[in-house]
């Protein structure tokens, strides 16, 4: 069986990684079909299914396809996702933002580890990148060891911002070397040579929104209590498009730090490289277009003893932070019979 995907949004960086991933792993696409604004309707993307001409978003003509990544803003989603999820006409919706992440009645996704959830609903929610990364290492852990506690720092590539943010941090490189004036717009203050802990608008309690996400978020996947304690602190580095986060885990069973490394080797998802000797340890460079998480610098915590890991994990965003989740929870639906051909007459 193949099917009719949409992609809205197919521009952006997220949009375009969607469209790779589909086309490298094969995915069975029928037709693809991609909607953009006002801006982009008319133009033509060359696909591997042919030259796609880009057409208006519009729910109707949305509807007629069989799943439909959303990459967009917060904002569209809030304002479409319900209406092409609805109805006789319904469709199947990925949406990469967080306009329903925490709707108790959208399931959020990581198809590893809660991939069954998307049998319940026709609108799944893609997580936050940070999310997405560090769950295909702390989910193996918490399997082993059952997780108490989990503290995290980020380091996070300018590809979070999108396209935008990549081109902010090359441009205002490029300016800094040339002993020029560098602008920040995107960023809270200029990306090059400096790092921002930063990310997104802070709360009331003094975290930022990105890192609420990140408790928000691994609470709901991995079924923990809503009281489960997760710190992050979350910073935007010069980093092109790979997340990298130092974590602490606080366990309820004794560690035995060979036995998480042969867990995480096997793990899906997941590429241990941890091979202090040989200087080999996670690292953008090395994570940046792959679809694995590299995990690795375990060791047991001096802080936590026998009951705690601490660990390092870089992820490229935009394919498991972002494009690369959303195709596989297509293949989860495809395989579980949640996403069907519709019939055409
Ligand atoms: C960043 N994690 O690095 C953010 C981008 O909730 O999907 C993704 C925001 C989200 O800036």
């Amino acid at each position: 069986m193949s099917y009719t995907v949409g992609i809205v949004g197919a521009t952006g960086a997220v949009g375009q990684e969607i469209r790779n991933v589909l086309e490298t792993r094969d995915f069975p696409v029928e037709r693809l079909r991609i909607f953009g604004s006002a801006r982009s309707a008319g133009s033509t993307v060359a696909t591997k299914y042919g030259d796609v001409t880009v057409e208006l978003f519009d729910v109707a003509a949305a509807k007629q396809c069989d799943v439909v990544f959303l990459a967009v803003s917060g904002d569209f989603s809030l304002e479409h996702a319900r209406h092409l999820t609805q109805g006789d006409d319904a469709t199947v919706c990925i949406d990469n933002s967080s306009a329903f992440r925490y709707e108790a009645d959208v399931p959020l996704v990581v198809p590893e580890i809660n991939g069954a959830e998307t049998k319940k609903s026709k609108l799944i929610a893609n997580p936050n990148c940070t999310t997405a990364i560090a769950l295909m290492a702390l989910w193996p852990l918490h399997q082993l060891f059952g997780l108490k506690k989990v503290i995290m720092s980020t380091y996070q590539a300018a590809s979070g911002a999108g396209q935008p943010g990549m081109d902010e941090l090359t441009q205002g490189t490029q300016a800094y070397l040339n002993g020029e004036a560098v602008e920040n717009n995107i960023f809270a203050h200029p990306l090059p040579f400096n790092v921002i802990p930063q990310i997104d608008k802070f709360q009331s309690n003094g975290y930022t929104k990105e890192e609420m996400k990140v408790t928000w978020e691994t609470r709901k996947i991995c079924g923990l209590p809503d009281d489960f304690p997760l710190s992050c602190t979350a910073v935007r580095i010069p980093t092109i498009r790979a997340h990298s986060e130092s974590i602490v885990v606080e366990t309820e069973r004794p560690v035995d730090v060979a036995a998480a490394r042969q867990a995480l080797a096997q793990a899906p998802g997941v590429k241990l490289v941890d091979n202090t000797e040989q200087l080999e340890y996670p690292m953008p460079q090395t994570a940046t277009g792959q679809y694995d998480v590299e995990v690795g610098r375990l060791r047991k915590s001096i802080v936590y003893g026998d009951y705690g890991l601490e660990l390092f994990v870089c992820g490229d965003q935009l394919l498991r932070g972002a494009a690369l989740n959303a195709v596989l929870v297509a293949e989860e639906m495809v395989t579980n019979g949640s996403l069907q051909a519709k019939k055409t007459a």
